[in-house]
């Protein structure tokens, strides 16, 4: 591997197994199964197989905000998948997700389970399911999904761009952080005037989008996400401050973070959420419940 500016591509690239760097153990050129291994079924309605990532977070933010509306529907099992060992390429979960990535839901309240994966996808899916979180009005409507898929296409440059050359990169780039960090703060920038005028991302309703963008950008201009705060200055985006901790304040937030979280305090994580009263009765050795 060589990332010395007098790189040549050669004419046709052959994987290296060696590149380096963090993740290099998971990222193959090819997808598919590597191993055959069922998904485990719990006793609710939503079977979720995730992490908590920021695109894992979205969506049992999700679920917590729709069960604590008193969506009795949204009850679910959250399943870990360490995607550090692999778990992302068995065959159960390929088969509820061809891309391999975490989150990855199925809808097991139905005659025929119905997969969804994608985390955008799994939020419109349980907003238009239960009725909540995303506007029917139609200029309300468009709003909410256009933020949304602004972050779907957004936050890539943020985790796989700015995060990997800034944190994880075997070698520092000038070239990638520099093209990386205007990015992110062309779009912090984005964020905060949109939040100048607005009390959420979609306008004055709490919706899925904010859901969406909060784990990133909120996470972001925290200092959760590759110890880039500093770096990028969050500070300075006092709108995406003010909106980061009110949603950070919601109770449903504050759970939804802490489900098939493996990382952090250890009482900020639980492995597996199979009933509501797993927060409570949440201590260090029931962090991972057997089923
Ligand atoms: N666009 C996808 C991205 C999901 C994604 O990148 N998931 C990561 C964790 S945040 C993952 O599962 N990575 C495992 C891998 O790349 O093998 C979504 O929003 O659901």
């Amino acid at each position: 591997m060589s990332n010395s500016p007098e790189y040549v591509p050669p004419t046709v690239w052959h994987w290296n197994k060696e590149n380096g760097g963090r993740f290099a153990n998971i990222n193959r050129p090819i997808a598919g199964a590597t191993h055959d291994k069922d998904l485990p079924v719990g006793r609710h309605p939503l079977q979720l197989y995730s992490l908590a990532t920021p695109n894992g977070v979205k969506v049992t933010v999700m679920l917590e905000e729709l069960l604590a509306l008193g969506r009795s529907g949204a009850e679910y099992d959250a399943w870990l998948i360490k995607i550090g060992d692999g778990d992302q390429f068995g065959s159960g979960f390929v088969a509820v997700n061809p891309n391999s990535k975490i989150p990855a839901l199925m809808d097991r309240s139905g005659p025929k389970p119905i997969r969804v994966f994608e985390s955008g996808s799994i939020l419109q899916y349980l907003a238009e399911k239960f009725g909540s979180f995303l506007p029917t009005e139609p200029s309300a409507r468009a709003e909410c999904l256009s933020w949304l898929f602004w972050q779907m296409g957004s936050a890539p440059y943020l985790g796989g761009g700015f995060g990997h050359f800034y944190a994880y990169a075997p070698t520092k780039i000038e070239y990638a952080i520099d093209r990386f960090t205007m990015e992110v703060k062309r779009q912090l920038d984005v964020l905060d005037k949109q939040l100048a005028n607005n009390e959420y991302i979609a306008g004055s309703e709490y919706t899925i989008a904010d859901m969406a963008i909060w784990p990133w950008y909120g996470g972001l201009v925290k200092g959760w996400l590759y110890g880039g705060a500093e770096f990028l200055a969050v500070q300075d985006y006092t709108h995406v401050q003010r909106w980061a901790d009110a949603i950070g304040e919601r109770p449903a937030v504050k759970r939804g973070r802490m489900v098939n979280r493996v990382f952090g305090d250890l009482s900020s994580q639980l492995h597996e959420r199979h009933d509501a009263a797993d927060f409570d009765t949440q201590t260090q050795d029931k962090l991972t419940p057997q089923s």
